[in-house]
């Protein structure tokens, strides 16, 4: 067996759920020194990315291409490769990956490894189109899409530009032609008349009848998905309070079971922003939050609540935009999937201070996420 191909069969031992969940395995194939940059910039050692794959295995599959042996001396060799990966809630990434593997004791140990994403391709599976207008996309781009269905959105709204720019320009060119060589008509007969009409205006009207109804009816189901078919029951529960003029964010705590609140007890002053009644037991491990964290690929149920006026939650980067209205519990869920900091923006005009109406999205990774949550005092807001 090559060098390279024993570097990669190593390679892929440390992609195997198997092995990465094993410390005797992973203690085995990583040198004592080791350490590893990963691509949401974590720095981690041996024992604490032992620790971290131990608590959280990854999901989906893994699977390396493009493996290069780049250069190597009898005791040291540097490799690369890409790993396309999959998560179990079906968003694709790529990430760069690159090894320096040393040879100690009649074995090959990893010593340093680094992972970098690669940027996703930000129009997929769109048809080819002019150099020209997908320049002009470049300098126009939509947000960074951190969501699970904002791909399908983003698909759609696009598909629609492209429709409408392509019949505006038929339009134009109709108008110029009809200038062009117009030409004085003489009265026809009835019946041709008739076929000419049908023609040239019903069966244009049928079509676009036709297409943006299918538009319609298509947008209707992406807007429906994240509304009305209901979250997973093992989804993450959190809760939205809009309020003139700020977000809270409510966690159910270990019972899973969010606590009663009342108007008469709200008092952000004595940390108690949603006015959470101390009587009711399912309220004590509340937990309130004026920034919104949540975990990266697990499906988040997100209850809308507004306390005065009608506020607009929206997160351009998680392609989620719903109204919080008083007296309604509104439910939107959805799974973020990259890892980052996002802003939460007010939609509607709802006062004076509506334009300081904002708050921060973190999304981590899980076990940063379970670290995040760990560290939390109940009831209070920071
Ligand atoms: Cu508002």
């Amino acid at each position: 067996m090559t060098l390279t191909d024993h570097l990669r069969s190593l390679e892929e031992q440390l992609l195997n759920p198997a092995t990465r969940t094993s410390a005797s395995g992973l203690t085995h194939l990583l040198a004592p020194e080791f350490v590893e940059f990963g691509s949401s910039g974590r720095h981690l050692t041996r024992t604490e990315i032992i620790a971290a794959l131990a608590s959280d295995p990854p999901t989906g599959s893994l699977h390396l291409s493009d493996f290069h042996l780049h250069a190597s001396t009898p005791s040291w060799a540097l490799v690369t490769y890409r790993c396309p990966r999959q998560n179990a809630s079906g968003t694709k990434h790529t990430s760069l990956r690159s090894s320096t593997w040393v040879h100690r004791d009649d074995r090959w140990q990893l010593l340093f490894h680094q992972g970098t994403c690669e940027p996703r391709q930000r129009y997929p599976e769109l048809v080819p189109l002019p150099h020209t207008l997908a320049a002009f996309l470049r300098f126009w781009p939509l947000p960074t899409d951190a969501s699970a269905h904002g791909t399908a959105l983003d698909r759609h709204l696009l598909l629609n530009l492209w429709i409408i720019l392509a019949l505006a320009a038929l339009a134009h060119i109709l108008i110029l032609f009809g200038l062009l060589v117009r030409q004085r008509t003489t009265p026809t007969e009835p019946a041709h008349d008739r076929f000419h009409k049908l023609r040239l205006e019903y069966l244009p009207l049928a079509a676009l009848t036709v297409l943006f109804g299918a538009l319609a009816v298509h947008a209707e189901r992406l807007w429906a998905a994240t509304r009305y078919t209901g979250a997973d029951p093992s989804a993450l529960q959190v809760e939205a309070t809009g309020m003139q003029f700020a977000w809270y964010f409510r966690y159910p705590g270990p019972d899973y079971t969010f606590g009663r609140t009342s108007s008469a007890l709200v008092d952000p002053g004595a940390g108690n922003p949603l006015g959470i009644d101390p009587a009711d037991p399912h309220g004590t491990d509340d937990l309130t939050t004026s920034e919104l964290v949540l975990p990266a690929n697990r499906e988040v149920d997100l209850t809308l609540h507004a306390v005065d006026v009608i506020h607009g939650f929206a997160i351009p980067e998680l392609r989620l935009k719903q109204n919080a209205v008083p007296g309604q519990t509104l439910h939107i869920h959805f799974t973020p999937t990259t890892p980052g900091t996002y802003a939460i923006l007010c939609t509607q005009l709802c006062g004076s201070g509506h334009f300081r109406m904002n708050a921060t999205l973190r999304i981590l990774l899980p076990e940063d996420f379970a670290a995040w949550l760990s560290k939390q005092s109940f009831r209070t807001a920071p």
